[in-house]
């Protein structure tokens, strides 16, 4: 019996893996391998034993039935997704393909798997479950008070995120009409290690160790909450753990910054720690360029239903957890790039 995780040479997918892998846990990777896969680490992962690399597309479904036949996979975490805002709005083809489909495909594939399962009693059939990685983006965007929670209504804005609240519906569904044990996680702005250089806090650091502007989208004052993927990964085994059928889960970082805020942030950091040879501070390199479209001012996360089911809180090491990201990715790009 193994853990099929899906996406797992992608950001959170990856740190997930380590994170589990240093469990004895076994895991079975599956991955399409898109331009937001890091190959790399997922070398190294190949000296765990417990461990198996599948190359392969959510949106092959007779592909995705052979994998939970051939692993019989009870348990599932789903990390696979297209995750940028930006290209969603360059094209949102992808977004419904992978996103929607791709979701209906693997929910299907463990359906028809553990409804076949010769299982004795109902209760082995609930022990398989389906954890469904999600975003806190699904409920739009909110103006200066307020939290998103569990209890918030869904309004997406982008392709993105209307892509994701359409696959939290499906699976939601599944739990409503097949019984099928599912779980819904809504998670804020994740950072750290292996984060595709296409988001925001590696832009800003590339920009400015390469002494290139540092695009900041229309005026800065958007808000994210921002939780380090390590802490996600934790509570994602805690829910997957303890979380009862068909529930559903806000995580957040407790900690909202502004655009503008964050990214002067990271210069005073990148000042003291790897200071420019041209300029009295990176924050020279700050500039506000055209914004996104439809972009979403704000969000906050109310986690407090992880704290009163499971005891689950972000920790308050914002500060160190970003200063080892900038570390980091210095050690990726800085040196070789310095002019
Ligand atoms: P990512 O873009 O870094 O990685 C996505 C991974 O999915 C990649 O390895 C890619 O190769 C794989 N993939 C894409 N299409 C596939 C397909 N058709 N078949 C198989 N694999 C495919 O994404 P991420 O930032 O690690 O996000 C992981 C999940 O967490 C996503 O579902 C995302 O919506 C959600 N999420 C992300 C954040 C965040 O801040 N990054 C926050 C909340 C929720
Ligand atoms: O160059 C930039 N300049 C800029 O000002 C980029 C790339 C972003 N931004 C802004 C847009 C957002 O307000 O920074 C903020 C963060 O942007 P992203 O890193 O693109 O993240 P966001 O759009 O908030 O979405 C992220 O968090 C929720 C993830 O990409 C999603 O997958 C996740 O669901």
């Amino acid at each position: 019996m193994k853990v099929l995780v899906t996406g797992g040479a992608g950001f959170i997918g990856l740190n997930f893996i380590k994170q589990l892998l240093k469990k004895g846990i076994h895991i079975v990777n599956l991955d399409f391998l898109t331009y937001a896969a890091n190959v790399e680490q997922l070398e190294q992962l190949n000296s765990f034993k417990n461990y198996t690399f599948v190359q392969g597309d959510i949106r092959d479904k007779e592909f995705l039935q052979q994998i939970f036949s051939e692993y019989d996979i009870r348990s599932v975490f789903h990390f696979a997704a297209e995750s940028h805002v930006d290209n969603s709005i360059i094209g949102p083809e992808v977004f419904i393909e992978t996103n929607i489909k791709g979701t209906f495909y693997l929910l299907e594939a463990a359906r028809k798997h553990w409804m076949e399962l010769p299982f004795k009693y109902k209760k082995d059939y609930d022990k398989c479950r389906f954890l469904h990685v999600s975003t806190d983006e699904v409920y739009g965007s909110l103006g200066v008070d307020g939290f998103f929670s569990e209890e918030s209504r869904y309004a997406p804005n982008s392709p993105y995120s209307a892509s994701k609240a359409s696959s939290d519906m499906i699976v939601r569904s599944y739990h409503h009409t097949y019984g099928m044990n599912t779980v819904i996680t809504n998670c804020s702005n994740n950072f750290g290690l292996y984060q595709n250089e296409e988001k925001f806090i590696p832009t800003v650091i590339r920009a400015a160790i390469n002494h290139q502007q540092i695009p900041i989208y229309g005026n800065g004052g958007n808000v994210r909450d921002w939780l380090f993927v390590e802490e996600h990964c934790q509570a994602l085994e805690v829910v997957f753990e303890r979380a009862k059928a068909g529930s559903q889960y806000s995580i957040g970082g407790n900690n909202e910054k502004s655009n503008i805020q964050l990214a002067e942030e990271i210069c005073s950091i990148l000042d003291q720690i790897r200071p420019s040879t041209k300029l009295s501070s990176y924050k020279e390199l700050i500039t506000f360029v055209q914004d996104r479209h439809g972009h979403d001012q704000r969000y906050a996360i109310n986690a407090s239903k992880m704290k009163r089911d499971f005891g689950w809180e972000p920790s308050d090491k914002f500060e160190e957890n970003l200063l080892k990201t900038i570390n980091w990715y210095i050690n990726k790009y800085g040196f070789k790039t310095l002019k």
